[in-house]
């Protein structure tokens, strides 16, 4: 996949870029990140790119100039682009679904926001979708951006072993994971659950289900609304309900 960003703060992006699974992707021609500083594009004295809001009121807001240059540049190479994304606390929840069906294409690009936020006029000129990783406030939208570019690579063939692995972990059933154990079977007195030493395949499926539920149920009840749900899921809900009275 090809992946373009647009960023004032480009050295931010080399630790995470950098290291583990996608610095591998990288490596191995997965993935083909590319970082653009619309500042570069930017022509006067002080190469400014924000400036203050029309109306009056506190902060700066991104210039049009200088990011609709860069953007342009980008676009204008490379396969064609029917999204690009951009980083604000206004967007869209990022969910797997999105980084599913972002993980499809053939190119991602994204602009990260900073200061109050980006010259609205932006989405009247390109397809822009926006994205928000969470109801806080960050400093820049660089960490979003890493957040997405990170949670799409685990999808690209070849950038996990095991494409299952990815899809099996959490939020793909709709369901938070149930609790994992490695060796020893005992430390400080806290011992593995029986169940998961026992060797049987079927009563460890039906546990892991299990705690599957009770999880999702006590710490995010409003996933259960969403995931699909066998008939053993229900009666292990039940179980589980009752359990918890
Ligand atoms: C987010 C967020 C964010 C908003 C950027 C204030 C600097 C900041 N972007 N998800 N200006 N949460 N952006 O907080 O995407």
């Amino acid at each position: 996949m090809r992946i373009d960003i647009l960023t004032l703060f480009p050295a931010m992006f080399s630790g995470p870029f950098g290291e583990s699974i996608v610095a591998r992707a990288r490596a191995n021609d997965l993935l083909d990140i590319r970082l653009w500083n619309p500042r570069d594009f930017a022509v006067d004295r002080h190469r400014t790119v924000d400036d203050t809001p029309y109306g009056g009121g506190t902060g700066m807001v991104m210039k049009l100039e200088p990011l609709a240059d860069c953007l342009e540049q980008v676009l204008a190479t490379g396969p064609k682009v029917s999204t690009v994304w951009v980083t604000s606390p206004q967007g869209e929840l990022l969910t797997h679904q999105m980084v599913l069906e972002t993980a499809q294409s053939e190119r991602l690009v994204i602009v990260c926001g900073h200061y109050e936020g980006i010259d609205e006029r932006l989405h009247a000129l390109y397809p822009t979708r926006e994205f928000s990783i969470g109801d806080y406030v960050l400093t820049g939208g660089e960490l979003p951006a890493m957040v997405l570019v990170d949670a799409v690579s685990r999808f690209l063939p070849g950038v996990l072993g095991d494409l299952n692995s990815a899809l099996a972990d959490c939020f793909s059933d709709g369901l938070l994971k149930y609790p994992q154990y490695t060796r020893p079977e005992e430390f400080r007195g806290l011992r593995v659950p029986d169940v998961l030493l026992s060797g049987h395949h079927e009563q460890i499926r039906i546990w892991r289900r299990k705690e599957s539920l009770r999880r999702t149920l006590k710490r995010r009840p409003d996933l259960l609304d969403q995931a699909v749900l066998s008939p053993e899921d229900l009666r292990l809900l039940e179980q589980v309900r009752t359990e918890e009275q």
